[in-house]
């Protein structure tokens, strides 16, 4: 994609790079109190067990232990209660309901890593070792990971107040209208669509220091995060310590994926910790303790079906899901069903809709918002069936896409699980892409690697998410100009590498028609009480990034009137343009600094908007070697819809970033557990995949943007549609590849050996 800077200002650079790539940028663990000791956690290495006694004497009396902290502690504090957000009416009024979690394991453990209790010592090595002597006597109980074996008659039974380890059941659609169209359909297409568990590995990893100080009553908390507002209210709600005695700080954030949206208990844990000793405590996690305790994400099974007319045409489809949210219900988990169900039907008219989601609980680590949180499981799903059926009609999967589309005349749309859609132009998006990819050359290049020794496969993905719309009432923002003419917007949005202040600060320097060098963007200052929502679900420039366009529009609005003072005329016979105000009726004019030199001049500005779907069509093709197993990925396009762009450079690295850590997915990330000892299997860089720069050659993206008619700017948000397209386009391309030697189906993650295997049997 190259493009021009869509701001005339500056050259489109990133204007943080500098500091983040010289070193200069400041992550949790940079930060540090005066008299600090330091926290090592105590985790459990059972997946399910009873806890018969902690005995923590011998911690207690090694050489530099102040204290040593366990479930009692986190019982009698009264932090037993994690928050969760899943609060949609289930099946006949059923409300979701998960196990109690204490912020450390108290009575029961239930997945190995659950943190069973705290040393907190005067340096990170004492800690460490006296951790070693905290002695937890268990008794073992039987473990279940598999989210469908956990709902079997019969299966361990693992929370009394979850009876048949089902937490949340719901259905939605109509499903007497699904009946009867699949009773007329001329071909039915069925399969079992699986969305791997992963976790989303973010440079960062997750640390936290607290500071409690006893005259206040308050606690300064610094931790990576993706905003203040969720992480404030959960952790409030979790300990019962009123939000404005929690005070946040946060500086850079090294990655976030969704992992670092929610309140972990660790958090609380060193809360007590903080208040009880009287010293700030300050604990940095491993990346072992990441791979066990960060929240992961996916981990979702459908059954689909799609009923189709001898045309082709999609009559109906059925999905039947299970969602397992691991051991707890985690702060995130409600984005899993309300992101799959928004576009449950994709970019597709399917007049009948009928889908059942079962969630159960399992002795795995809570499942959270990772990249998509349901967008790309829905349209993994969506997308493996309408490839599929094309495949099992004999039809090109592009002309089975575009005669099923919604047209652009058809929005706004409605679809039948209630995803409200402002626009976009699928056939546009198709026929740009098609053109892009030659679509039509495939079969000549398909010939050339077979007399190579390759199996050439292509695939297609169109598909639309929801993105935008958060849980805050409002998205606010505040603007202050000052003497030297610098504009500051605050607001509680947080990039965690996104780019924010290169973005943010364009729509502002847009706006008010000066250089980004005069705008400064603050994210969650310390004790701020803006409202607003944290940077997730791809929302921010949707939300925080309008506002900041609306906060401009008003800055000079009351620089007009400001000026008219000044000017000696009225706020109707001021003109404004490039950081200047000026009168027909007056010599002088006047500089935004101008206005300011008594005192700074602030105001507040706020929006609230609806979702918006950006969409788009990915193509690729990968060569599969048929005697390793081995495929690469030979080519990658994308054509994609966010509405307005603000920063090509940066869209495009995140369409990038997006679709490699779907291709991460795709090719070898899986969390795994053995499924008799409930032991994670795959809990460093040693046993869990990373995508690495080559798998991916350079994406060929072009964007075909209509406008949203959601934000005033005209965005869509564009933070999770690489993930979401990228998944269900590169299963396809491998399952093209195989498919003449009659392989029909291959789950994640689709690893040489697996491949391999495949051919072999075939
Ligand atoms: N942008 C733009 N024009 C648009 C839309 C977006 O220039 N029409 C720019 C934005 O201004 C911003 C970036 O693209 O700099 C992403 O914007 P947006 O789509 O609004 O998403 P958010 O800023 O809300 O970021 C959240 C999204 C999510 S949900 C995950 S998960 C994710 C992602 O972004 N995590 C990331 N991208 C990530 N990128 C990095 N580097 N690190 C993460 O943790």
């Amino acid at each position: 994609m190259s493009h021009e800077a869509h701001d005339h200002h500056h050259d489109g650079r990133r204007v943080e790079d500098f500091r983040l790539i010289t070193g200069a940028g400041k992550y949790a663990s940079d930060w540090n109190q005066p008299g600090q000791l330091y926290a090592h956690f105590v985790r459990s290495d059972r997946a399910h067990a009873e806890i018969v006694s902690v005995n923590t004497k011998a911690a207690l009396a090694f050489p530099g232990v102040k204290g040593v902290y366990t479930g009692e502690d986190a019982v009698k504090a009264g932090y037993t209660k994690a928050p969760h957000t899943m609060g949609f009416v289930g099946k006949g009024g059923m409300k979701a309901q998960g196990p109690d979690r204490p912020v450390l394991a108290h009575g029961k453990v239930r997945f190995v890593g659950e943190a069973v209790a705290l040393v907190v010592a005067e340096t990170p090595g004492a800690a460490h070792d006296a951790a070693d002597l905290v002695q937890v006597e268990y008794r073992e109980l039987p473990a279940v990971t598999d989210a469908e074996a956990a709902l079997e008659a019969g299966a361990p039974q693992l929370s009394e107040q979850v009876p048949g380890n089902l937490a949340w059941e719901s259905e939605v659609g109509d499903e007497k209208s699904v009946e009867a169209a699949f009773a007329k359909a001329a071909h039915i297409t069925k399969a079992k669509v699986i969305s791997t568990r992963v976790t989303a590995s973010p440079m960062e990893p997750r640390s936290c220091v607290v500071a409690y100080d006893a005259a206040a009553d308050t606690y300064r908390i610094h931790s990576p995060m993706q905003g203040i507002t969720t992480v404030r209210s959960q952790l409030s709600a979790y300990t019962k310590v009123p939000q404005e005695k929690l005070v946040f700080e946060v500086g850079d954030v090294g990655g976030g994926f969704g992992q670092r949206s929610g309140a972990y208990p660790e958090y609380a844990a060193l809360m007590i910790a903080a208040k009880a000793l009287g010293k700030a405590v300050k604990w940095t996690g491993t990346r072992t303790e990441g791979f066990l305790t960060d929240t992961h994400g996916r981990n979702m099974i459908a059954h689909g079906q799609l009923a189709l007319d001898k045309d082709g045409k999609f009559l109906a489809m059925r999905l039947d899901w299970i969602v397992d949210l691991g051991a707890y219900l985690s702060p995130g988990a409600q984005g899993h069903i309300r992101n799959t169900t928004n576009c449950m039907t994709g970019v597709y008219k399917i007049p009948a809709l009928y889908a059942t989601y079962r969630i159960p609980i399992t002795n795995t680590t809570p499942i959270g918002a990772y990249r998509g949180a349901g967008r790309p499981d829905i349209a993994y799903t969506v997308e493996r069936l309408v490839n599929q059926a094309a495949a099992e009609i004999g039809k090109d999967p592009a002309e089975l896409r575009r005669i099923n589309f919604l047209q652009p005349t058809d929005f706004p749309y409605k679809s039948p699980s209630g995803g409200e859609y402002e626009i976009a132009d699928m056939p546009g998006v198709l026929k740009k892409a098609l053109a892009l990819a030659d679509w039509k050359g495939f079969e000549k290049r398909r010939e050339k690697s077979m007399k190579a020794g390759k199996l050439r496969g292509i695939g297609i993905s169109t598909v639309i998410e929801n993105t935008g719309l958060g849980n805050a009432p409002v998205d606010e923002v505040e603007m202050q100009l000052d003497a030297n003419g610098t504009v500051t917007a605050f607001m509680v949005a947080k990039t965690q590498g996104h780019g924010h202040e290169t973005t943010f600060g364009s729509i502002i320097a847009d706006a008010l028609q000066i250089p980004l060098e005069k705008v400064k963007i603050e994210q969650c200052t310390p004790g701020t009480t803006l409202k607003g929502n944290g940077t997730g679900g791809s929302r921010s420039t949707v939300g925080a990034g309008s506002v900041c366009h609306l906060a401009s529009l008003k800055l000079i609005e009351e620089g007009k009137a400001l000026a008219a003072l000044e000017l000696g005329v009225e706020p109707s016979q001021v003109a404004y343009a490039n950081g200047e105000f000026k009168s027909d009726l007056s010599e002088r004019t006047l500089k935004l600094a101008d206005l300011a030199k008594q005192k700074a001049v602030k105001i507040m500005a706020d929006g609230k908007f609806g979702s918006t779907y950006p969409n788009g069509c990915h193509i690729a093709e990968v060569e599969v070697d048929p005697d390793t197993g081995v495929t690469e990925v030979v080519s990658y396009c994308a054509v994609d819809d966010i509405g307005t762009v603000i920063n090509h450079a940066i869209v495009e690295g995140q369409l990038h970033g997006g679709v490699v850590q779907g291709a991460g997915q795709v090719f070898g990330e899986k969390i795994t557990y053995d499924p008799e000892t409930g032991q994670p299997l795959s809990a460093s860089f040693m046993d869990y995949y990373m995508p690495r720069a080559g798998l991916i050659p350079p994406i060929r993206g072009e964007e075909h943007p209509t406008k949203s008619t959601v934000s005033p700017l005209g965005v869509k948000g564009v933070g999770e549609s690489g993930c979401t397209a990228s998944i269900p386009v590169l299963v396809g391309a491998v399952l093209d590849a195989v498919k003449p030697l009659g392989i029909k189906n291959l789950d994640m993650p689709l690893t040489p050996a697996r491949v391999w295997g495949a051919i072999s049997r075939a």
